[in-house]
């Protein structure tokens, strides 16, 4: 076993539909991968539209994937950059682990509690609804929060778990199917965090 990742059981969560495992500090050399990543990922400023205006994400990201891995999400065709050194390594420790060969990452990095990302599911055409996703979270921690599509949100039917520096959680099928998740903003959370959602897209024409 290699010395870069911890393989202790994970912690199991599920309700309907809900398959979470969740790995607390899974990644040892957290440290040296956050500075690499702040470092050498081409970090982007998105918009999205809105009610005719063009408003800014509240974070920044960045896509990489293998060719032919197009997606599109929040109205706006990702344009791929190639895989850099470090999440190159980072993906090659995750194959084993979800059984897929994730082919494409979305990177966020939350500058500090100001920045989030609002309620959604990873569920876009594209993607490949039978593999898992698997989301690395580097830096401060925050809260990662579920609730069930569909309904009310009914505070008792809600899931959430806080995800720490290293953390790795995988989130299997059908979970995207069925639950919407967000990072809510925390105002009192100073320092920067960054995460990665390893996922499947289906390749045009497969
Ligand atoms: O930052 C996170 O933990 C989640 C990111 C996320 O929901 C996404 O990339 O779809």
């Amino acid at each position: 076993m290699p010395r870069f990742i911890s393989m202790t059981a994970p912690i199991a969560m599920a309700a309907a539909n809900l398959r979470l495992r969740h790995w607390p500090g899974w990644l040892t050399e957290a440290d040296a991968s956050l500075e690499n990543l702040l470092n050498e990922v081409p970090w982007q400023q998105e918009s999205i539209r809105l009610f005719g205006r063009r408003h800014p994400l509240p974070r920044l990201t960045c896509w990489m994937a293998d060719p032919g891995c197009d997606y599109s999400y929040s109205g706006a065709r990702q344009i791929p950059q190639p895989w850099s050194h470090a999440v190159l390594a980072l993906r090659e420790r995750l194959g084993a682990l979800g059984g897929s060969r994730f082919n494409s990452v979305l990177l966020n990095l939350y500058r500090d509690g100001r920045d989030g990302m609002g309620w959604h599911a990873d569920d876009e055409p594209e993607l490949d609804p039978t593999a898992p996703i698997a989301s690395l979270s580097l830096g401060a921690s925050r809260s990662f929060r579920f609730k069930p599509k569909g309904k009310g949100s009914h505070q008792d039917e809600r899931q959430g778990l806080e995800l720490g520096h290293g953390d790795l959680l995988l989130m299997d099928p059908p979970t995207q199917q069925f639950w919407l998740h967000e990072v809510p903003r925390r105002r009192r959370v100073e320092r920067p965090r960054l995460n990665l959602t390893f996922r499947v897209v289906r390749r045009q024409g497969a």
